[in-house]
């Protein structure tokens, strides 16, 4: 059982919305406690504030570096509440329970951002600024989140203190399990702001000396491009892929291999492993995606799709490596094979091929689980929730006077599943549930259409056959189609049925013509702009 809060220790630089909290809570009957900024400004307003000095019976001294850090402080925030020992402990030292904690940071990241907006850095005020006393507490008391609130934010003032009032003057274990995460991320991010500072008055850019938001696992002999420096991070999410893989053979993984590896196991991961699929990845696009009757059967289908491509591409499989599949790979150039695992036979082929990496999952990653993107821009980050949508029968609208045969909506399906994995604009003709024609990556839809098409004629080429992959497929579209001429385009190549989100203002010109083309058009009403 919680006790209501009572004692209040607050240590903020910035002192916005303080007086008002210090004056809510004092009015909820709890004593409050401060470092030598805010007990001063905490009195001007007329409230009652002890010092943490009187707590710790030390004083503020070495221009404040050393204010709050003190076993009557940490011990105060970090005691179990209700375990006899920590009790004991507590009441033996004096050490008197702190049940709110409200930190902000000294303002580093504010200081080096002026610094380098008015250019030279001024390296000692700098480091003054960097705080040890606050993150030390905000990451006692959110550990012990259990029995302390704690809060970096002064947006969650008011929150706090409706939940307070919800709760009888506790606060709720959901409020501050939230405050807890939210105060980690306050002192990661700090921390990061002063790792990527030093790394700028190093000049030193290797990624292994900056903070990133993961852990270190390997530094890479370069990045995209050789002059490039780069090092893999992993987050600790344990879904298997590219991070927790292990490497069974061959070199080490280099940047473009990481990145390749992971979009062919992602795509292939689109389809449960009761139905064998292959995804060939090329600069993280796929040249080929198929699923087949064995795996076998879907990497042949999946190589007919663009064998040209698949030169010295990423495999990646959504069931265990056996020997026929093993023996076809090795026919060709291959940089990298990724599946959930191999079986003997085909690790003894593949390790004829020293320099092809091998690497084995122990399984498939839940296409639908959460998780975070992430990608940089000048001086920020995007991040989103990963696109874990998925278009399901149920889900599809019959827009035109035909409607797909069971065929096509088996195919059509099937290359929308592979369109989130292109990167956009993205086109893909399907037939037999694989990929006969891939357009990725355009800036104009109908130039997608295009390039689909004319692949899907070199495949037949390739293949010694005279009429086009493309004729009797399917077409699949990432985005609705903004005007007629793309679908006219996919018509033209051969398609006879189409797949799209829909939503555009002409749609109705694009279903006009279709049915024009005697096409069937299925809407998802889902997009899957990849970039
Ligand atoms: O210099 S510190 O790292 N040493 C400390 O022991 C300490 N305790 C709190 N900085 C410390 N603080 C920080 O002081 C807080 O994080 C807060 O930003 C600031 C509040 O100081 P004042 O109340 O004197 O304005």
């Amino acid at each position: 059982p919680l006790r209501p809060v009572r004692r209040a220790l607050i240590s903020v630089s910035d002192k916005t919305g303080l007086v008002e909290f210090g004056q809510a809570l004092a009015a909820r009957g709890v004593e409050l406690v401060s470092t030598g900024g805010t007990a001063k400004a905490l009195r001007e307003a007329g409230l009652e504030v002890a010092d943490v000095s009187d707590i710790t019976q030390f004083p503020e001294m070495m221009d404040g570096r050393v204010k709050t850090l003190h076993p009557g402080v940490h011990g105060g925030l970090l005691f179990m509440r209700g375990n006899a020992e920590h009790e004991e402990a507590a009441n033996k030292h004096n050490i008197m329970p702190i049940d709110l904690l409200a930190v902000n940071l000294y303002p580093f990241e504010e200081t080096i951002a002026a610094q380098e907006r008015d250019g030279g850095a001024d390296y000692e005020t700098a480091i003054e600024n960097i705080d040890i006393g606050g993150p030390a507490m905000i990451r006692a008391a959110a550990k012990n989140h259990d029995g302390v609130a704690v809060l970096v934010d002064a947006a969650d003032y008011d929150a706090v203190l409706a939940d307070m009032d919800a709760n009888a003057n506790q606060t709720s274990f959901a409020l501050r399990q939230r405050l807890a995460a939210k105060a980690y991320a306050r002192t990661a991010a700090y921390d990061a702001a002063i790792s990527n500072w030093f790394a700028r008055e190093l000049e030193d850019e290797a990624p292994a000396y900056r903070a990133v938001a993961g852990t270190l696992a390997q530094t890479l002999r370069y990045g995209e491009n050789p002059h490039q420096t780069a090092a893999f991070y992993t987050t600790g999410d344990a879904r298997p892929g590219v991070a927790t893989a292990t490497q069974l053979q061959g070199k080490e993984l280099s940047y473009n291999n990481l990145n390749d590896t992971d979009a062919a196991f992602e795509c292939v991961a689109e389809f449960g492993a009761d139905q064998p699929a292959v995804a060939i990845i090329k600069h993280a696009n796929p040249c080929g995606v198929a699923l087949g009757g064995s795996l076998v059967e879907a990497y042949e289908k999946a190589l007919r799709c663009d064998p040209v491509s698949a030169f010295g591409g990423v495999i990646a499989l959504n069931g265990t490596l056996d020997a026929a599949t093993a023996e076809k790979i090795s026919g060709i150039f291959t940089e990298v094979i990724i599946a959930p695992d191999a079986d003997d036979a085909a690790r003894a082929i593949i390790a004829k091929k020293k320099n092809l990496r091998l690497l084995v999952t122990g399984g498939l990653p839940d296409p639908a689980a959460p998780g975070l993107t992430a990608k940089t821009v000048a001086g920020g980050l995007l991040v989103q929730s990963r696109d874990a949508g998925r278009v399901m029968p149920a889900d599809l609208k019959v827009v035109t006077r035909r409607a797909p045969s069971e065929q096509e909506m088996s195919d059509l399906l099937f290359a929308f599943r592979v369109a989130k994995h292109v990167k956009s604009n993205a086109i893909i003709y399907a037939k037999d549930n694989a990929t006969v024609g891939i357009g990725a990556g355009q800036m104009s839809r109908v130039d997608s259409s295009r390039i689909a098409a004319r692949k899907s004629e070199d495949a037949a080429r390739e293949a010694g056959l005279t009429e086009a992959l493309a004729k009797g497929s399917v077409v699949a579209s990432d985005a609705f189609f903004p005007f007629a001429d793309g679908l006219l385009s996919a018509a033209e190549a051969g398609a006879t049925a189409v797949i799209q989100p829909g939503g555009s203002i002409r749609d109705d010109e694009v279903i006009a013509a279709a049915d024009e083309a005697g096409l069937a058009m299925v809407l998802t009403g889902m997009r899957h702009f990849r970039h």
